[in-house]
């Protein structure tokens, strides 16, 4: 069974103006379909590879080829992306029990939002920035490339809850070198309602 790129849940001009539509249809289209296309090439190679489910793959990758590691990071990553934005004013908020642990863990949302945009604004090259759960508490984080929490081999494991792209192609049409502007106009389109959601799971 290949894996098959998800259709973004809105249109590619939804995210206006915090993210365009040129960018919104690159990075779905040509960037997250590559990232499938060769995640389904890697896997093709090696019977041991096939059957399994990305979010299998990844948390064992350490023992397994860079392709999947890159790749099936690709994949997973930017699925979660998608559904973890929404259009301006259709997001909701964080529920009050993420309210909570935000106050509890990261010293409220204001400062939660500073660290976050810090930690991507530092991530050097590529990568994401996260929000995750970890041993119970929440904690922000960011990995290099690909890679992400749920991967064996990262410095920082966890469960997520939020997480932004900061590779250039994620922003570079609109924002050009600016990925701190582009981090801040992320809020205006973050889906809290998803982000609650995956943060009650993790809590369960
Ligand atoms: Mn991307």
């Amino acid at each position: 069974m290949a894996f098959t790129l998800p259709p973004l849940p809105y249109a590619y001009d939804a995210l206006e103006p915090a993210i365009d539509k040129e960018t919104m249809t690159i990075h779905h289209d040509k960037h997250h379909q590559a990232y499938v296309d060769k995640l389904n090439d890697a896997v093709a190679v090696d019977a041991s590879l096939t059957g399994h489910s990305i979010e299998d793959l990844l948390k064992g990758v350490s023992k397994l080829p860079n392709a999947v590691r890159n790749n099936g990071g690709g994949h997973w990553n930017h699925s979660l992306f998608w559904e973890l934005l929404a259009p301006v004013g259709q997001g909701g908020e964080p529920s009050a029990e993420l309210a909570a642990a935000i106050d509890r863990d990261l010293g409220g949302l204001e400062k939660f939002k500073t660290d976050f945009n810090a930690a991507g604004a530092a991530q050097f090259g590529s990568g994401w920035a996260w929000l995750i759960v970890q041993d119970g508490r929440l904690k922000v984080t960011s990995t290099p490339n690909q890679d992400n929490p749920l991967m064996d081999l990262a410095d920082e494991k966890g469960t997520v809850v939020l997480c932004a792209d900061v590779w250039e192609h994620a922003y570079y049409l609109k924002y050009q070198n600016r990925r701190p502007d582009y981090l801040k106009a992320f809020w205006t389109v973050v889906n809290w309602n998803r982000a609650n959601a995956l943060f009650a799971a993790a809590s369960a």
